[in-house]
């Protein structure tokens, strides 16, 4: 078996020299980290911290070790060395700004080569049909997973240097947190986990009290001069693997997003799902928003829709309905835990946004416009000619464009300028609209769930559960058309089950179970909705404007949180009663192909749906689910 040597003395004691002068290594000739800067030592490090800092240094064998303060001087000291290396240019044309351009192979998440590590296959992947593997949950036995690492990371960080990042998924200190240490060669993740969590020397504070956190070991792999200037990687070998009996996430050969940010989907979803289960509690794939009505009241909403669904859109919301406000509190995840008074709370665990650039313009989300011009890194979109960034979407393409590959482009070019999964990070807290208790350590209560997907069929503008049950069933049933956040093309729809399918920890069957089990004596469960922005006519038109319209909707939402009788029943739940949805001045709206509930349409979906749990699900999947189809069917055929 392969696990981490342990490191000789020698060893320990140069990497403890290097975590002073990592940042200052003679190849990368660029201004020393200031003496007086506060980089705790390796000997300081807590015995578990250190212990994995060794091992992994000894597997690695890098040439420094440098541990992550979370000094402005340290990130200073990073993009000084990254425009250096060429990873990184400088955006002139705003505060603080940067783009980097990736191997074009290196792009999205690469959900093919995603792994979860269990002892029993059973805990990851769903019992299917006989004769057929369910594609829910991607397996690795325990001795693939360590022949994996074998394969891949000894030496891989020869000549490099590895920076240990202690981070806190959550505001430091919440009871709802939790902590890792993700040790990386690659400083654009240190910079980039520097926005998307909270990250140094107070977070090796909180572990002083409590040893408990994540191991995520990520390498970029690759050698030689990588193909790509500043961008080393291995794709044809990229693996990302979770074990989370032992809390160990293993990521190599992708610098990219949730391949190498592995506080974010690896760990907040992954391994957070694992957690959230064991403990009580849920780790979703959801915006969180504050929404204030006419009436000065204040409510919180959790929505889930698949990546690329226009979470980031409705997290930062310009409402047009009058008096409505929005804010927000995280755009992608939700960790929630019911508390002492039965009230379900949620905090979003990151610290900036990880938003898809393509898009996003002052008429679609002008709040994002607003937050993404000063310290942002931009990855892989197209540049004009005064070092300024543009993307399809944002508005007339300038005359001179680079592209995101770094060839000229003008709008001749059949390929797109911007690749379509090109990201902004961009630190939360400089959201216009960020909501006042977005840190606060209880999280926010919540009083709905939305859930939704891209479905240019069929399915209504907006429809609530009868009850948590038929909830739950909405959420196993979710498909979407497939985006460019993964490596999958095409506008087919995906099943897409609340919007975790890439992202469960282990067995979905059992993750259903999990939501079902909520409900207890004293618990307010907030209310369910499904909704589609996405519903398009015969000739291909959208048939609901959406971003701040879609506000009308949360209206509704809201007033049936209130318990007000503005419903009417259908086949698939309960809808708006007519001239219940305010769309007083949107011109022509056609109501009823919105609301129409197609009979073929949804016998085949109940079908598909069937085929669904059938194979993909199958012996594992609760009965209330099978209930729950039945009286889908029930209703379409009665109607
Ligand atoms: O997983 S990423 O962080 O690259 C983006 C997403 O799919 O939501
Ligand atoms: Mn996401």
């Amino acid at each position: 078996m392969l696990h981490f040597k342990s490191v000789p003395e020698d060893y320990v004691r140069q990497s403890a020299k290097c975590a002073q002068v990592a940042l200052n290594c003679s190849r990368a000739a660029h201004a020393p980290v200031p003496r007086n800067a506060k980089l705790p030592q390796l000997a300081a490090l807590t015995p578990k911290v250190r212990a994995f800092v060794e091992r992994s240094a000894a597997l690695c064998q890098p040439e420094q070790v440098h541990i992550c303060d979370g000094s402005e001087s340290e990130a200073a000291a990073l993009l000084r060395l990254m425009q250096q290396q060429g990873t990184l240019r400088r955006l002139p044309q705003y505060d603080n700004c940067y783009l980097a351009r990736t191997d074009p192979s290196d792009v999205a998440r690469v959900e093919s080569r995603t792994f979860i590590c269990s002892e029993r296959e059973r805990d990851v992947v769903p019992a299917a049909r006989a004769g057929q593997k369910s594609a829910l949950g991607n397996y690795i036995a325990p001795s693939d997973y360590e022949k994996a690492m074998a394969e891949r990371f000894p030496g891989c960080m020869r000549g490099r240097t590895m920076y240990v990042i202690p981070f806190s998924m959550g505001p430091v200190g919440s009871p709802l947190s939790k902590i890792g240490v993700e040790i990386t060669d690659s400083p654009y993740v240190v910079y980039s986990m520097r926005v998307m969590t909270r990250i140094g020397s107070r977070v090796l504070e909180v572990l002083r009290n409590d040893e408990q956190f994540v191991r995520c070991l990520h390498a970029v792999g690759g050698s030689g001069a990588p193909a790509v200037p500043g961008w080393p990687c291995d794709p044809p070998r990229t693996i990302i693997l979770h074990k989370p009996s032992d809390n160990e996430i293993i990521s190599y050969g992708s610098g990219y997003g949730g391949n190498s940010l592995l506080g974010k989907k690896c760990f907040a979803l992954r391994l957070g799902s694992v957690i959230a289960r064991r403990e009580g509690w849920l780790a979703e794939h959801m915006l969180i928003v504050g929404i204030t009505d006419p009436q000065g009241r204040k409510r919180y909403i959790a929505a889930a829709f698949p990546s690329a669904c226009g979470k980031t859109n409705l997290a930062m919301m310009t409402p047009s309905l009058p008096g409505y406000k929005v804010e927000c509190v995280g755009d992608d995840i939700a960790w929630m835990r019911f508390d002492k008074n039965g009230v379900l709370r949620a905090i979003n665990p990151e610290n900036g946004f990880f938003g898809v650039a393509p898009g996003t313009s002052a008429a679609t989300n002008p709040i994002a416009m607003a937050t993404v011009f000063k310290n942002t890194v931009f990855t892989n979109v197209a540049e004009t000619k005064d070092g300024g960034v543009w993307w399809e979407g944002m508005g007339p393409a300038p005359e001179s464009l680079t592209d995101w590959k770094g060839q000229p482009w003008d709008s001749s070019k059949k390929t797109p300028a911007a690749h379509p999964n090109s990201r902004f990070c961009t630190p939360a807290a400089q959201c216009p609209m960020i909501d006042d208790a977005w840190e606060s350590p209880e999280g926010v209560p919540i009083s709905a769930i939305l859930l939704g997907g891209r479905r240019p069929e069929g399915v209504p503008l907006v429809v609530e559960a009868r009850d948590w049950a038929h909830g739950v069933f909405m959420g196993a049933a979710m498909r979407s058309e497939a985006t460019a956040a993964a490596e999958h093309s095409g506008k087919v729809v995906m099943h897409d089950p609340f919007a975790m399918r890439p992202f469960f920890g282990y067995n979905f069957g059992e993750y259903l179970q999990h939501w079902l089990s909520m409900p207890r004596a004293g618990r307010k469960m907030p209310k369910i909705f499904h909704v589609n922005w996405f519903r398009k006519d015969q000739q291909g038109k959208f048939l609901w404007p959406g971003f701040g319209e879609n506000s009308r909707v949360l209206d509704w939402v809201l007033r049936r949180c209130d318990e007000q009788p503005c419903h009417v029943e259908t086949p698939l739940g309960l809808v708006p009663a007519p001239g219940a949805l305010p769309v007083d001045g949107l011109g022509d709206i056609n109501m009823e192909e919105l609301f129409s509930i197609p009979k073929d349409f949804w016998i085949k979906e109940a079908d598909s749906v069937e085929k669904y749990f059938k194979e993909e699900v199958g012996d594992d999947l609760p009965k209330q689910m099978w209930e729950q189809l039945e009286i889908l069917r029930r209703n379409i055929q009665q109607s």
